[in-house]
Formats: C-alpha cells, sequence, structure tokens
C-alpha cells in the first residue's frame, strides 16, 4: 500500500486565481529590483511547458536526449543499486525519460511503485492515466505540489529513490541550490537513494547553441513569460521588441538567459496599480542554467550528508546523473539538535545572569506590582521547572522537595501574592539555577534523543526548558520596566536601528483563500501551535507597518481616550476605572511635548516607533478611530507566514532562515523597538515590515485551541488558558529572545493588560 494521502491539513495547491496573485507579485518584485529579474518559475504555464517539449526535441538541445541515452543504457544497474525502493520523482512532469527506470523497476521489482510530483494536476492526471496502460503491475500515486509542499511527505515513503532529472538543478542560484538539497536531505531517511541529473560544463559553443536553437523554441519560450503577462496580468506589452539573448558566462559557470527590450517600454500592472519603465536596450534576467564539474556537484552533495554510489555520464562527458545515498542522517540529527539546545541553553542563561548585574538585592526581591512576580520569584520558578522536567524526562522519580515545588507552582501561588511568600535570597536562586542546569545537560549527554519518547523526541524537553526561561526573560524585564525606582543601565544596550526604507505607510492587499496555520512540528512548537490545519480566509487589507507613536498622538489629540463610541462597552468601563489618557510609560513634559520612559530613562517620545505599553482596548479603539481593525489572529499568521508562491509556510515573516540582526530587532538588545522601515530585510512574503520583533501584536481573537489540540506535555501551559477572557497576542517584541520566537507562536493576555511591550497593526476588509 502506497501513502501517503493528500493531505488534509495543507491547504492544498494554489488555485488558478492565487496562482496569478503570485506570479503578479513576483512581476512586480523582480521589475522592482535592480538589476531587474523576473522568476523562471512562471515559464511553464501550459503554452509555456509545450513549448519546453520542443525545445527538448532541437538537435542542439542536448541534454533531454543525452540524460535519456544515459538512463536507457544504466536503468537496470540503477534499480540494482537501489534495491527494492519506491521510485519517486520531482517535477515528474509527462515522465518521458523516467520510463527507462520504470521498466528497470518492474523487471527488478516483486512490488514497483512510483509516486510522480508535479505542480500540474493535470499533468500528473495525464501522465498516470499513460503509465497506468503501459505498466499495470506498477503501483501509482501522485502527489501534486510544490518541491516544498512535497519533499516533508518523502519520510512516509522511505525507502525510496528520489529522481530529479533534466538538471532542473542547475536553474537553481547558489542560494536556491542550498535550501533545496537541505530540504532533500532533511526529509530523506537513511539508506534512501538519490538520482541527480546535472548538465557538464563544455566548449561555449555547444552550450550556447542549446540555448539558441535555429527553428525559434528558445526564443518562444522566453517570449512566452511576457505573453504570459499580457495574458494574465493585462499588461500590453509588445512582443516583437523583445529578444531572446542567451550567454555563456564563464565567471559563474551558467547560461544567463535575459529578455532585451529593443525599445523603451512601460510594463503596467493595471490591477495592481503598479508600472514600470523599461529603457532601450535593457536586458532582464528571465532565467539561469548553471553547468556543473562532477566532482564539485558531489562534493556539494557531500556536504549536506549524500555519500556517492555511482556516477553515469554519456561517451561525450556532456552530461551526467549521480547516483547519492543518504547517510548518517539519524545520527547527524542527533548530533545537530544536541549542539543546537546546549548552544540555546547555554545562550539563554547567560543572559538571564546579565539581566540581573544592574540590579541589587532589594531591586529583586521587591514586587513591584501585582502582576508580575519578585525576580527572586521568577528565578526559583526558572530553576524548579527545569529540574522536574529534566528529571521527568530522564527517568527519575525521585519526588523534588515538594515545599519547594509548591512555593513556585503559578496556579498554588497566584502573582499578586508572590511577594508575601518566603522566597530564598538572590544567591541561593542562582545556586538553583545552576544546580538544574547540570541535570539538564546530564540529560542532554546521555539520552539518545529516542524518537519513540515524545518528550525525547528532536530534543523537546530540553528546548521547552530553554523557552521557558527565555519567556521569563521578558517577563522579568516587564517588571524591571514598571518599577519607576530603577535606572536599569544594562551591560549592553544598543541604539535601535534606524529606518532602511521609506515603504511603511499603507497597505498591503492578502488575497483570498487557504493557507495552512499552526505546525505539526513536535521538537519546538508549543502544544497550543499544533495541528497544522487548513484555515480559509476572505481577502483583506493589512498595514504593512504597526501603528506608530505619531499615530497614537494624532489619536490622543482627537480625544480618543475621551469619545464613548471608540470603546467597547468593556474598554471603556476600563477607561473611566482606571482614568488612562495614554499608553503606559509615555510622560507628558513641561513644555507639553511628550516623552517616553524606558528602563529609567527618559527621552522625547520618537514619532517614528511602534506605540508600545498599550492593552487590548486601547488598541481596539484606536484601530476603530482609523476606521479599521485589529486583525485575527489567522489573518496575522497568514500574512506573517504564508508564502503564496511555494505554497508553504514561513517559519519567520522572511523565510525559514534563522533570525539574524538584519531580520528583526529581537533578543533583549536595544530596550526600545526600533523604528518602522529598520528591517527590510525581515518583510514578509506580503511586505509587511516587523511583524517579529519590536512590539507584540495585540489581535482581536479569543485563546483558543485549533481543532484537534492535544495538551502536551502539561495541561497548565495553555489548557488551562483557553476561554473568552484572553486575548492573542502575535509576534514577539525587542525583549523576546530568539529561540521563543515564530510565526505559529501564540501568546495570550487579559485585555487590560499593559504590561507586555505590546502596540498593534490594523487590518480592513
Ligand atoms: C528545465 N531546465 C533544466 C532547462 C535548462 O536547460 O536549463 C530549461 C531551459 N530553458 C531554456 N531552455 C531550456
Amino acid at each position: 500500500m502506497l501513502r501517503p494521502q493528500p493531505d488534509v491539513r495543507r491547504a492544498s495547491v494554489a488555485q488558478p486565481d492565487l496562482l496569478r496573485e503570485a506570479f503578479a507579485r513576483s512581476v512586480i518584485r523582480g521589475l522592482g529590483d535592480s538589476p531587474r529579474w523576473l522568476s523562471c518559475r512562471y515559464l511553464y504555464d501550459r503554452e509555456g511547458s509545450e513549448i519546453f517539449e520542443h525545445i527538448t526535441e532541437q538537435p542542439e538541445y542536448y541534454p533531454t536526449r543525452t540524460e535519456s541515452g544515459i538512463l536507457a543504457r544504466n536503468a537496470a544497474r540503477i534499480r540494482e543499486l537501489c534495491g527494492d525502493t519506491t521510485l519517486v520523482e520531482l517535477g515528474a512532469g509527462s515522465a518521458t525519460k523516467t520510463r527507462h527506470l520504470l521498466r528497470a523497476w518492474c523487471n527488478g521489482s516483486r512490488s514497483p511503485a512510483y509516486v510522480p510530483i508535479d505542480i500540474s494536476r493535470t499533468m500528473l492526471t495525464d501522465t498516470c492515466k499513460a503509465l497506468r496502460r503501459e505498466f499495470p503491475r506498477l503501483k501509482l500515486r501522485s502527489l501534486a505540489g510544490s518541491y516544498e509542499q512535497a519533499l516533508p511527505s518523502l519520510g512516509e515513503l522511505s525507502p525510496l529513490t528520489l529522481a530529479f532529472l533534466g538538471s532542473s538543478v542547475g536553474n537553481f542560484n547558489e542560494e536556491e541550490l542550498a535550501e533545496f538539497l537541505a530540504l532533500v536531505a532533511s526529509n530523506l531517511s537513511d539508506g534512501d537513494h538519490f538520482l541527480l541529473g546535472v548538465d557538464l560544463v563544455k566548449d561555449t559553443a555547444t552550450l550556447e547553441a542549446a540555448y539558441n536553437d535555429a527553428a525559434g523554441w528558445s526564443s518562444a519560450f522566453t517570449l512566452n513569460l511576457f505573453a504570459r503577462m499580457n495574458r494574465e496580468l493585462g499588461t500590453d506589452l509588445d512582443l516583437g521588441s523583445i529578444e531572446h539573448v542567451a550567454r555563456w558566462n564563464a565567471e559563474h559557470s551558467r547560461i544567463d538567459i535575459f529578455a532585451r527590450f529593443d525599445r523603451a517600454a512601460t510594463v503596467q500592472l493595471p490591477e495592481w496599480k503598479r508600472e514600470f519603465r523599461i529603457a532601450a536596450g535593457e536586458r532582464i534576467l528571465v532565467e539561469i542554467s548553471r553547468k556543473f564539474v562532477i566532482s564539485d556537484m558531489a562534493a556539494i552533495a557531500a556536504a549536506y550528508g549524500f555519500e556517492p554510489v555511482e556516477r553515469f555520464t554519456d561517451p561525450n562527458r556532456h552530461f551526467a546523473l549521480l547516483l547519492l545515498r543518504r547517510t548518517s542522517a539519524a545520527q547527524a540529527r542527533v548530533s545537530h539538535t544536541r549542539d543546537r539546545l546546549t548552544g540555546e541553553l547555554a545562550g539563554q542563561r547567560a543572559r538571564t545572569l546579565e539581566m540581573l548585574e544592574p540590579l541589587v538585592e532589594a531591586q529583586l526581591t521587591v514586587q513591584h506590582c501585582p502582576i508580575l512576580s519578585p525576580v527572586v520569584w521568577d528565578l526559583g520558578h526558572i530553576a524548579t521547572f527545569e529540574r522536574e522536567w529534566a528529571a521527568r524526562a530522564g527517568g527519575q522519580h525521585t519526588q523534588p522537595d515538594p515545599v519547594v515545588t509548591r512555593l513556585y507552582d503559578p496556579l498554588v501561588h497566584p502573582r499578586a501574592v508572590r511577594g508575601s511568600l518566603q522566597l530564598a535570597d538572590p544567591p541561593h536562586c542562582v545556586g538553583e539555577l545552576q544546580a538544574a542546569r547540570a541535570t539538564t545537560l546530564a540529560l542532554l549527554e546521555r539520552t539518545s534523543l529516542d524518537a519513540s519518547d515524545p518528550l525525547l523526541r528532536d530534543g523537546y524537553v530540553v528546548s521547552m526548558i530553554a523557552q521557558h526561561e527565555a519567556q521569563h526573560s521578558e517577563t522579568i524585564l516587564q517588571g524591571i520596566q514598571l518599577s519607576s525606582d530603577v535606572a536599569y543601565e544594562p551591560a549592553r544596550r544598543i541604539d535601535p536601528p534606524r529606518p532602511r526604507c521609506s515603504d511603511t505607510a499603507g497597505e498591503t492587499f492578502v488575497p483570498a483563500g487557504p493557507f495552512t496555520m499552526g505546525t505539526d512540528d513536535r521538537a519546538v512548537a508549543y502544544d497550543n501551535e499544533r495541528p497544522a490545519h487548513v484555515v480559509e480566509l476572505a481577502s483583506f487589507w493589512i498595514d504593512v507597518a504597526p501603528v506608530t507613536n505619531a499615530t497614537w498622538l494624532r489619536f490622543v489629540a482627537d480625544g480618543g481616550y475621551r469619545r464613548r463610541e471608540l470603546w467597547t462597552a468593556d474598554g471603556w468601563r476600563w477607561l473611566r476605572e482606571s482614568r488612562v489618557e495614554h499608553p503606559a510609560q509615555w510622560i507628558r513634559g513641561d513644555d507639553g511635548g511628550w516623552n517616553e520612559r524606558a528602563f529609567g530613562r527618559i527621552a522625547p517620545l520618537d514619532p517614528e516607533q511602534p506605540v508600545v505599553h498599550v492593552c487590548w482596548y486601547e488598541a481596539d479603539a484606536c484601530a476603530r478611530w482609523l476606521g479599521k481593525r485589529l486583525l485575527t489572529e489567522a489573518e496575522w499568521e497568514k500574512a506573517a507566514a504564508w508564502d503564496l508562491e511555494r505554497s508553504v509556510p514561513r517559519r519567520f515573516p522572511w523565510g525559514d532562515a534563522a533570525p539574524a540582526v538584519e531580520h528583526a530587532n529581537l533578543d533583549q538588545r536595544t530596550f526600545a523597538p526600533a523604528a518602522v522601515g529598520a528591517f527590510p530585510a525581515g518583510r514578509s512574503y506580503y511586505g509587511c515590515h516587523q511583524m517579529l520583533g519590536d512590539v507584540w501584536e495585540w489581535t482581536s481573537s479569543e485563546f483558543l485551541p485549533y481543532r484537534g489540540f492535544r495538551a502536551f506535555p502539561y495541561a497548565e501551559y495553555s489548557q488551562a488558558h483557553f476561554g473568552s477572557r484572553h486575548k492573542v497576542l502575535r509576534g514577539g517584541s525587542w525583549a523576546t529572545p530568539a529561540i521563543a520566537m515564530r510565526n505559529t507562536f501564540r501568546n495570550w493576555d487579559l485585555p487590560q493588560r499593559r504590561q507586555i511591550f505590546a502596540g498593534m497593526r490594523c487590518a480592513r476588509d
């Protein structure tokens, strides 16, 4: 039996209107860049795919013929080397060349199985229909989707042989190739095979002829991209003035394919209200086709955990098929996880201790306000939590001291009473932290991160311990911020970066359609982020940046805190009782201007920074004053995570790369939000700035479980807090450590809370 079935928990392949939207956005991105480019992904609509079939038949285009010959001669040997495995093919198309392999698989296997993967569902249907007739014994199951969508399903198909033919790897740039190989490597199991077609470096004349065939199909292929823009996006380009140019680029060992404009032209995208002026003679890069040296490609693959099995080539050495085997995947995963977790634990602990340094003992033991604990309680709680969970995961059933456990149990002692408890002094707490850490490190050293134990699998419990401490470090900073008597001078404060771009005003459109919300990740994500599920949303407009102090000043000046019609009934009640008139840390100066207090420092309010320390009621009222509304958390997550082009969610707004300084203001370095526009590299697919870092963003949603939620590993973290009392916050602030931050992370609090480093962003229908 072949599985998997198409996965209902992931949003399915883009519908035509969404593909069109993704195409438009890609064109806007590429034409807005310098030098301009267009994505080769969009060369393959129905017309483009047909033209490409013609290219492969041209006498000058040697790759397809040559690869087919290599397959015909070596398919039986390849099957023998791969053993009885399911053949999976990425970008299967019509599977013409693959038939050599399928014949060998049918001859060599008792139960031959083939899983073609392709973005085009119609292509897959046609291909499977033909194959059923030709290979009646072949078990077939197709997977429609992008590579990024399909590859995570591979684990269930192992043992397998993954074929990626035609030298399609040549169309990836270096960064894309690295991402692709990492994705393949992480989804193959030990012993799985990878059959990779690579076009080889050869004489320039042969190479350039292949991309400039005399019959003109290569040219037609390039021009079709612009014809497609005319067809789908409403541009009005004169194809007669666009020339196909394909040249060997020796420096980068690749064919560069350009569209050269003979005359000046304007690309108008009426629906998206964008226009681009192309100069006479300007060239737009539409595709690269990299050519490789076998040993170089083998070395690249080795870096991703692939060992060479055998290589196959033609007599002219024009093309090669590399048969690779994934090795030591499990072992590599364990040591990588161990290294990552050791780093996270050490980094977070150093941060916790560093944070305490500027504080004297009295400041560590006092309770500044009833909604935040004395710092020593947080420290004792972090230590108790860590010791308990490390012991539990390590199978140690020795009862920890029940008195201590009770003292630091947040349910037994709610925040308001923690100031009156008999708590240990700071040095003792630090000692407890160290003792607990020894237990965790011992666990990490001896465990094999046993996959059958959900606490240990992929180091979950250790990640939870590190994240728990990270979250408390943010709460400790909230307490320090609230205490007006502390002039906090941390050892490493840096000025928040200034804006680096100016496209932060206005909104961006998020089209209607499904997206995958939440995650199935069991290595890092909390229970409330699971499971991944498809959410269908109506279209909406979202502000590209959070609401700034400048906007809030206008809200205040316009009587925002006095106008009943802007507030909900509960919000108005809260306002009357609290007598609030501005965000929590704003102070009016003697001259009538506004200052802001941050960790004991008072400075003029920065109008470009996102507003911070407002509660849900205030955020909701300000959104109404702006004629907009707060986002639902599903809208927030779609705008932050969904990559329409690949139909997969991103881990962070900018992609899956770990957070770096250019992406977001995280990790407690600036002690204030950065001005909007400070992190253009951190924009989401839809172009939203600063969705992670700077300020948490209040959403209109109540904190509720996703359908299929299962409490793990303890109900007190999420389950106890579900319900209509709490509103969800998304994103993370400058005070959030990066290890506790991702697009799926859900924070929650009561609507009147202002101690959080929280602001807001608006949406409208
Ligand atoms: C699909 N890919 C491997 C082809 C190539 O040779 O790079 C695409 C192509 N573009 C123009 N001609 C062929």
